[in-house]
């Protein structure tokens, strides 16, 4: 009577054990270095998008430089360097950024362009348009 106890609590403590690792984890590990390994040749990572920068200087209430319509593709890193003689402030519509340049100095706005359309980059307060940014 009492060794067919056991017997039943033993074999029953073996299937569980065998159920529990033999979920087929036992081949993953081994493939998986070499895998690894060969992956970065394999899949040509794409390119980490490089920034598009645009500069554009306004003196005397003029703009000059990348005026006129710029376009980048979606999800273009964009960098907006305004230089401008009299304090201002640079306001990209649509993606609502808004810098400060200061007088005879530089602003820089930067933000990914990951929303289509054509925006508005405007010196605020001399209400003037710098450019429009075509994204997509
Ligand atoms: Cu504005």
């Amino acid at each position: 009577m009492g060794r067919v106890g056991i017997a039943i609590a033993t074999g029953a403590m073996l299937i569980g054990v065998l159920g529990g690792c033999g979920g087929g984890a036992a081949t993953a590990p081994g493939s998986s270095p070499a895998g690894a390994s060969a992956a970065p040749g394999r899949a040509p990572a794409p390119a980490p998008p490089t920034v598009h920068t645009i500069s554009v200087k306004v003196r005397g209430g003029k703009a000059s430089g990348d005026t006129g319509r710029v376009t980048v593709p979606l999800g273009t890193p964009v960098v907006i360097s305004v230089s401008s003689d009299v304090a201002d402030e640079i306001h990209v519509h649509g993606y609502d950024r808004m810098v400060k340049v200061p007088t005879g100095s530089t602003g820089s706005v930067a933000f990914t362009a990951n929303k289509p359309g054509t925006f508005d980059v405007e010196l605020e307060n001399a209400k003037l348009a710098l450019l429009q940014l075509q994204v997509g």
